[in-house]
């Protein structure tokens, strides 16, 4: 079953999508009304480059909402219930961003470029309406604009060899979710040790779209003689590691102590914070649900297309998979799931998926591995 996307001015493309169909890219996915590239052909060949070796991946899609001006600390520490006062310069802090109830509308990486610049680096909502409203509404003085940035991510055991061939040696020094500005040729950049999986790895801010193509031909020169090859944000890897896809693990109703945020929220952040005190409620009381880990004892290879099976425990629906796949390195059919709080690790449960499939399961403790 192949299909197309249509072109549309409305789904945009990223500065590297030229560098990417020249290596081969074989599928996009749609991420802020923006093409990402989803695979070059060979998902065995790129799981195994980002668990050994050494991955390049277009993370145009992450957008940047930046806030800046005068009031651009108190916007954010409205839209953000993290203590944006503790928040060092050149750090990024993963963050929820959450609506009146404690809802998650998005789960960005916070950047901290000045005392009166910072960036949401984005998840697939539209944070920037979020904020232009809340910052019209309580008529502070910013400025709130998508700015031209588009990450590059490097990921991978080798991704700091590349980079260190790439910036110098000093690079290797840089804490994780710290970042810096660098320049490679006169295009401009935010370096991060930073990265949607957990193999390690760095991703690069382009600050100019016209170069994008030139900065993929850097980064793919540096890399060689580290077998760089393309691949992207790797559904395998992330779901073993447990690392959250928004949209996918949550629905309309998940707040962050159901999803393993909680640490990320601070419950003394100002009476103002959207959705502080729905939070301060939500903690006291304890989540309804949790996010666990599925082990599904099923034939074949599952990925996205399943679905999102149900989970029963006895006769009761106790919840549902959010996001199944095949574990390379388990060897075994796993996936992130939404529970009640009444199953949990050790539990033997029922999946059925929507297509009639049924099968047993064991419920265990995120991340995999
Ligand atoms: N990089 C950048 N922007 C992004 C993403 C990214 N925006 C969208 C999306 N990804 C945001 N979602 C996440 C989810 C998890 C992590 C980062 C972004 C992450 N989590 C680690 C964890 O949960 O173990 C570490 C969190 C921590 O230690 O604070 O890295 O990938 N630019």
């Amino acid at each position: 079953m192949a299909h197309t996307i249509s072109p549309s001015a409305r789904v945009r493309k990223s500065p590297f999508y030229d560098a990417t169909v020249a290596d081969g890219v074989v599928s996009f996915t749609v991420y802020n009304r923006m093409l990402m590239p989803t695979g070059y052909g060979d998902p065995d060949a790129e799981y195994r480059r980002l668990i050994e070796g050494v991955s390049m991946w277009d993370v145009a899609v992450e957008r940047q909402v930046e806030i800046a001006g005068p009031d651009a600390a108190r916007l954010t520490q409205i839209l953000v219930p993290r203590r944006i006062d503790k928040m060092p310069l050149n750090m990024g802090w993963y963050v929820p961003v959450c609506d009146h109830r404690g809802v998650v509308l998005n789960d960005p990486i916070l950047l901290k470029l000045a005392d009166d610049r910072f960036w949401l680096s984005i998840a697939d909502s539209d944070i920037l309406f979020w904020a232009r409203a809340i910052a019209g509404e309580r008529g502070l003085d910013v400025r709130i604009t998508e700015p031209d940035v588009s990450p590059l991510a490097i990921q991978g055991p080798k991704a700091e060899d590349v980079v260190a061939a790439m910036f110098g040696e000093d690079i290797r020094a840089l804490r994780y979710f710290r970042f810096c500005e660098v320049e490679l040729d006169g295009i401009p950049m935010q370096l991060a040790r930073s990265g949607w999986s957990k193999q390690g790895g760095f991703e690069l801010y382009l600050m100019d779209g016209s170069r994008g193509t030139e900065l993929w031909e850097h980064v793919k020169a540096a890399g060689e003689p580290f077998g760089i090859g393309p691949g992207n944000p790797n559904p395998m890897e992330r779901i073993e590691s447990g690392l959250l896809s928004w949209g996918a693990d949550t629905d309309d109703e998940t707040n962050p102590y159901e999803i393993r945020m909680g640490s990320y929220v601070d419950l003394d952040c100002p009476d103002d914070t959207i959705g502080i005190k729905a939070l301060r409620r939500l903690q006291e009381r304890g989540p309804k649900r949790h996010q666990i880990g599925i082990v599904m004892d099923i034939d074949g290879q599952l990925h996205a297309g399943d679905g999102q099976p149900r989970i029963f425990k006895g006769a009761s629906d106790v919840g549902c998979v959010t996001s199944p796949v095949w574990s390379p390195r388990l060897k075994s059919n796993i996936g992130i799931a939404l529970a009640w709080t009444g199953v949990g690790p050790g539990d033997q449960v029922k999946v059925t998926f929507d297509d009639g499939r049924e099968c047993q399961g064991e419920a265990v403790t995120l991340p995999f591995l």
